[in-house]
């Protein structure tokens, strides 16, 4: 069975490659999608971006049932958001928080992550390049448990 992998991506990340290129690069979200689905392969992807912290949730809700690994970048909800950190909670399989910067290089308020302490693995600062890293690490990990199953 080919259970997709979700990359959900938080607010504003809409708008990836129209500002701030200095932070976060020139490369837009509907490039970094073709980037996950190349380094997918056979592997099924949901990509999908929201500016609203319920749709997030509900997307999470939906992996729950029918995902084999979560990619989240969840932006700004990363440092404010229980309601998504207990979402993932409840999700069986391996979750990659992903941040395009490195947050720890920031301002101090970007230094508390609600989604580190409920995610398999962290990826920060590879900029967009970390999502297809992201995706072939899923793969690998998605690929150890179903050899154990
Ligand atoms: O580095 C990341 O991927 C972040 O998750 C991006 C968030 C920021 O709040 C996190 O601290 C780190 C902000 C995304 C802002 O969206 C942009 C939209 C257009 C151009 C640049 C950024």
């Amino acid at each position: 069975m080919n259970q997709p992998i979700y990359v959900l991506n938080g607010p504003n990340l809409n708008r990836l490659g129209s500002r701030e290129p200095q932070i976060y690069g020139r490369t837009t979200l509907a490039q970094v999608e073709a980037m996950c689905r190349e380094a997918a392969s056979d592997q099924a992807i949901v990509f999908r971006q929201s500016n609203r912290e319920y749709e997030i949730i509900d997307w999470v809700h939906e992996a729950i049932d029918e995902g084999s690994g979560i990619i989240i970048n969840p932006a700004a909800f990363t440092f404010t958001s229980m309601a998504i950190m207990d979402a993932l909670k409840m999700f069986p399989g391996p979750i990659i928080e992903l941040h395009i910067s490195n947050i720890h290089r920031r301002e101090p308020i970007y230094h508390k992550s609600y989604i580190s302490p409920v995610a398999t693995a962290v990826i920060a600062g590879l900029g967009t390049d970390g999502y297809p890293v992201a995706v072939r690490a899923m793969r690998g990990m998605i690929g150890a448990l179903s050899a154990k199953a």
